[in-house]
């Protein structure tokens, strides 16, 4: 039978189970392993201890929860699907039913455009997002970014010397056509959302316990709103105007190591969560420090990152079966040794009310 909801706002059932990640308070623990495969869930979950209960949680909407405990601490383990919006479900409801700080690390897959080969790890030190600009398609470009050739004005000042302002038998202009600002091109980019820190640096550094220095790669991860269109990849079937992409990526950010679907939301999120209720502070207060930019320095959700790299997009190759479950089985365990080695009394104090 299905559940019934109250408060159009923030919908919860009768007992305090949210709308689409479908827990409840006491069944999510405050140090979280996120990931997009539910299997992959199901893997790091054969780690949890043996001689504890573990609670499982699928949802209908395609969010899978596992709760246990990892060398005695209490964590989760949850399976969010794919996509940006994903996240953003996951971090806001699985907060609205948690008390303390959360810790959160994902542990996905992404492409490759930077130094990086299929098989190898991405701990990104930033995120940014790469998101289609969807009036550029009501309002037409080229395929790079530049404006439309019908669209260039023959005045005097967008000649440069030497050129005419003829234009051919065809119709086409010779005029200089213009690289269009950032916020009209097709795609949209981002600022950078760092990490945490601190996990940062803890990953990297477990990882080189288990794997060879030069198959982990740090940098900047851009986190894209498609598999297809926002990743450069070609699809004849739309037009996508993506030509060119990576490359204004490259030069944009010439950090950028991988792409995939999620981390920025996160990152973004962890950044923009209060520690008291916004109802404590006046509006205008959080509102201006948003507007500078500044952290809001009580953020509740402390959040990190790696990918295994599945795709390369400079040679077009793709990850074979076996190496993933090789990878998911050493880097699982590097991310469940990371998320409970991080330094949060609350956390643990807190974490030891859950499920019992
Ligand atoms: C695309 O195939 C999916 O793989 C990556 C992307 O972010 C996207 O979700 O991550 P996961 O393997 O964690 O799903
Ligand atoms: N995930 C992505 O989002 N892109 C890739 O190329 C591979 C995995």
């Amino acid at each position: 039978m299905k559940d019934t909801f109250s408060n159009a706002n923030f919908p919860k059932t009768a007992d305090g189970r949210v709308y689409h990640v479908g827990v409840k308070q006491g069944e999510v623990a405050n140090r979280i392993i996120t990931v997009g495969d539910p299997s992959r869930a199901q893997k790091l979950a054969e780690w949890l201890d043996k001689d504890f209960p573990i609670f499982q949680h699928s949802s209908s909407r395609g969010f899978f929860t596992l709760t246990g405990k990892y060398k005695g601490v209490l964590v989760s383990i949850i399976a969010i699907g794919m996509g940006l919006p994903m996240m953003d479900f996951f971090v806001r409801e699985v907060r609205a039913i948690t008390d303390g700080p959360l810790i959160i690390i994902r542990f996905g897959s992404c492409g490759t455009i930077g130094k990086g080969h299929v098989g190898e790890i991405v701990v990104p030190r930033g995120s940014f997002s790469i998101t289609r600009n969807f009036d550029y398609f009501l309002d037409g470009g080229d395929e790079y970014g530049y404006e439309s050739a019908e669209n260039v004005k023959e005045t005097e000042s967008d000649l440069k010397p030497g050129r005419t302002n003829k234009r051919s038998n065809t119709g086409e202009t010779n005029l200089p056509r213009k690289r269009l600002k950032k916020e009209e091109r097709p795609y949209i980019l981002s600022k950078v959302v760092n990490a945490d820190s601190e996990i940062y640096e803890m990953l990297q550094r477990q990882l080189l316990l288990h794997l060879p220095p030069d198959e982990v790669h740090t940098g900047l991860n851009a986190s894209c709103d498609s598999f297809y269109s926002s990743q450069n990849r070609e699809d004849e079937n739309f037009t996508d105007n993506n030509k060119g992409l990576i490359k204004s990526v490259i030069d944009e950010y010439p950090e950028a190591e991988s792409l995939e679907m999620e981390t920025f939301m996160l990152f973004h999120l962890a950044k923009c969560s209060t520690d008291v209720p916004l109802t404590r502070k006046t509006q205008a207060v959080v509102k201006n420090r948003m507007n500078k930019n500044e952290c809001l320095n009580e953020n509740s959700i402390r959040a990190a990152a790696l990918m295994m790299v599945f795709a390369d997009r400079k040679t077009n190759e793709f990850v074979d079966p076996s190496q993933v479950d090789h990878l998911e089985s050493v880097v699982g365990q590097v991310v469940l040794d990371t998320l409970i080695s991080v330094k949060s009394n609350e956390v643990c104090v807190k974490s030891e009310k859950l499920l019992s």
